[in-house]
């Protein structure tokens, strides 16, 4: 038997163990373990039953991903594989129940129902996550789910990919019993009843009672087709998880095995599958930072305050409250405060009403917000984040009192999204104990932070930024300091691009529409709307004195902001807008502006392609890119990446501009690269480290890969 799969006994009862740190996956070994644990219970005449069970934290938490890989490349194949183990573990002539306590998802939750029962503790959560790497689920999940769940939860949990808790998932048929005692004892327990009982073992494939009124099931099909279609626009594993599902509706078991084979390895050899595993494994990348081990001691935050109580301040402090941890909601005046406050019942409120949130959850995270006008309890905080107006001298001013009026050990974060974080540092005589956590709008909803380290931020101080980051929910990332971080740096370059080609002939909605089509959550233009031009208006104005001479600068959008066109909120901006209405209507005289404005500079208008669109906007950001991971900005690529999707509605299924640029190929993006600046002058100046890769072949995936 392998190390990755035990088989004990209890009584008559065999108990096969899969123990594979940290969750169970499907590595090889596994399956090969299960089919050998399985077919030496049958084997053996004591026994008279089965339990599988997961060691350690999990069940099976699915295949192991890292092979996949393997398998593209044609190193392997092991979806095939797995269907004859799953094949004889659903036809042991002895019934084997699966004991489910952490996660059973993937391959995982398609052993258990090759089981003949499921049992679970409470706290399970059960699920097809598949569409989320861009694949479908490829060992029978999508033929035997339908027979136990019925179509509807079926294709939701196939198609949609989110997790099923147990106490849900026993109702709809998925797990048989749940336990709230001791798992594998109640398991044992179980499968001895069965035993006792003369129970046969129950084959899922046999089942057909939940599958056979075609005409609920078309319509259950019909409903998850028209929700996917709204929610995953550009997807393409949704679709076809649908189309498997359906596929068990409507062929003999073995048959729709066959087509959910086909269908997953479309979906395996896909772009979007391999920049969605890309995506998967940069989540947990960007949490390790080179130089600080795991274990680098942090400092407990058991209290936190934020200093500012506008739109960040208020999303900031809801995720304090959301993680459970109390926190000071300071602002200058009660009705500054009042006004946070108000904002913030609302955000509940609505949670409340969307049924995402209960009335009881909303009070108790109320009660966890203490707010102030005074700073005479934050000697209690041990972090404080700063979220006022993005000015320098206001945010020195804030710092220095705060160095004042809390303890030493305490750290002092500010959200700034532009500023200079060693110069906010400044303010105070512990530079150390200062970083940067710049949240992303609506703060309480993005999943980001950008925790910029100053040059003196210490190793402590980033530890627990990044800590701290997760505790919220939220996925750090870590930066180095320069104008605009690597976000705002880099979505500099690509909202330059978007209004020279304005300039140049496009127009506003058709840089939007490329950009949207490409699979951006908005275009450039509508999301300067959205955000309000008038935050990057003020920020040109306070760096003007930087900005080199004779640089090429987008002409109109400080001339729309003259007119008070600040976006959204003014009802006009790139767009106009009814009122109540964010629906963006393209305005005439926003047009007349540019072309006169272009008419004025000489700028000669012509007919600009779609193509050119999306490279003058992507190349932009890819080059930016480069050269601030040749500075170091950017620990990897990855980390870019996972900002872009995370941050700014880059498409996962893209896998991120650095690695969207490796799948064009960078010897392409370099070209082009160097052809704008022939066009356009020096902002084009390729990045060193773009050429240098494009030029030996590389990637920036080799890049990451030679930084590991
Ligand atoms: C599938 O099953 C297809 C089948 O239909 C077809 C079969 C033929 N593989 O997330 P964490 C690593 S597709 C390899 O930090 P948590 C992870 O990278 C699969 N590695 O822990 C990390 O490594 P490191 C369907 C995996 O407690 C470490 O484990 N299943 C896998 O926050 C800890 O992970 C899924 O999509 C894996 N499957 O969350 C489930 N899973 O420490 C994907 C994790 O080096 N996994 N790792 O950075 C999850 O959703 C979460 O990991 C889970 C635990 C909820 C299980």
């Amino acid at each position: 038997m392998s190390d990755l799969v035990q088989l004990t006994k209890d009584g008559e009862i065999a108990v096969i163990t899969i123990n594979n740190p940290p969750v169970n996956a499907l590595s090889p070994g596994v399956p090969e373990g299960i089919k050998e644990s399985v077919e030496a219970s049958i084997q053996d005449d004591a026994v008279k039953g089965i339990v599988i069970i997961g060691g350690g934290r999990t069940f099976i938490a699915g295949a192991d991903i890292k092979e996949f890989g393997k398998m593209t490349s044609g190193k392997k194949d092991r979806g095939v594989g797995f269907n004859p183990i799953l094949k004889i573990v659903e036809n042991c002539p002895k019934p084997i129940v699966a004991a489910i306590h952490g996660t059973a998802f993937g391959g995982g939750l398609e052993t258990a129902m090759a089981c003949h029962y499921r049992v679970a503790v409470p706290s399970a959560l059960v699920g097809q996550p598949e569409v989320k790497l861009g694949i479908i689920p490829g060992a029978g999940g999508t033929q035997r789910l339908p027979r136990l769940a019925g179509v509807a939860v079926a294709a939701e949990m196939c198609a949609v990919g989110n997790p099923v808790p147990a106490p849900q998932a026993h109702e709809a048929g998925i797990v048989d019993k749940i336990i709230d005692g001791d798992l594998l004892e109640g398991a044992v327990a179980f499968a001895r009843e069965l035993v006792a009982a003369g129970k046969p073992p129950r084959k899922t494939c046999d089942q057909t009672d939940k599958i056979s009124d075609q005409a609920a099931n078309q319509k259950a099909l019909a409903a998850v087709r028209d929700k996917v279609a709204k929610r995953a626009r550009g997807l393409m594993a949704p679709g076809k998880a649908i189309d498997a599902v359906e596929a068990a509706t409507k062929l003999p078991f073995e048959e729709g095995v066959a087509r959910e084979q086909e269908l997953f390895k479309e979906c395996l050899h896909s772009d979007q599958s391999k920049a969605m595993i890309h995506v998967f494994f940069g989540e947990r990348a960007v949490a390790k930072v080179p130089g600080i081990a795991k274990d680098h001691p942090k400092i407990e935050i058991k209290r936190a305050a934020v200093v500012g109580g506008g739109t960040m301040g208020g999303g900031i402090t809801m995720n304090y409250a959301n993680a459970g941890i109390p926190v000071l909601f300071k602002e200058i005046s009660d009705e500054a405060l009042e006004k946070g406050l108000s904002i913030i019942k609302k955000n509940y409120a609505a949670t409340v009403s969307k049924g995402r949130l209960t009335q009881e959850q909303m009070d108790q995270r109320m009660a966890l917000i203490e707010p102030t006008t005074s700073y005479d309890k934050f000697k209690e905080a041990d972090i404080v984040v700063e979220a006022v107006f993005e000015e320098m001298a206001l945010k020195k001013k804030v710092f220095a009192e705060l160095e004042k009026v809390t303890r030493p050990d305490a750290i002092l974060a500010s959200n700034t999204s532009t500023l200079n974080i060693d110069e906010i540092a400044s303010a105070t005589s512990k530079p150390d104990y200062v970083i940067g956590h710049h949240f992303f709008s609506p703060a309480n909803v993005m999943r980001v932070v950008e925790i910029v380290r100053g040059k003196q931020s210490s190793d402590t101080v980033i530890a627990t930024s990044m800590a701290i980051a997760k505790k919220i929910n939220k996925v750090g990332i870590l930066v180095g300091n320069c104008r605009g971080f690597v976000g705002n740096r880099m979505f500099h370059c690509y909202q330059r691009e978007a209004q020279f080609l304005l300039e140049e002939g496009a127009r506003v909605e058709q840089v939007d529409k490329v950009l949207y089509d490409y699979g951006m959550a908005m275009g450039p233009l509508a999301v300067g709307d959205l955000a309000g031009l008038d935050v990057g208006w003020r920020i040109r104005k306070e760096y003007k004195h930087l900005e080199p001479e004779g640089i090429r600068q987008p002409l109109v959008v400080d001339q729309i902001c003259e007119m008070g066109r600040f976006g959204q909120k003014t009802g006009a901006g790139w767009y106009k807008y009814e009122a109540g209405s964010r629906a963006p209507i393209p305005d005439p005289e926003v047009q007349k502006l540019i072309e006169e404005t272009a008419a004025k500079a000489g700028i000669e208008r012509r007919e600009i392609s779609d193509q050119e669109i999306l490279e003058r906007t992507l190349y932009a950001l890819v080059n930016e890119g480069a050269t601030i991971l040749a500075e170091g900005i950017a620990l990897r690529a990855v980390d870019i990446d996972m900002l872009y999707i995370l941050g700014y509605g880059f498409p996962a299924q893209r896998g991120g501009p650095m690695w969207y640029a490796d799948t064009v190929g960078l010897k392409n993006v370099y070209e082009r690269v160097c052809e704008f600046e022939k066009q356009h002058g020096s902002l084009w100046a390729p990045s060193p480290l773009l050429k240098e890769l494009a030029e030996s072949g590389k990637t920036f995936a080799d890049y990451d890969a030679s930084k590991a």
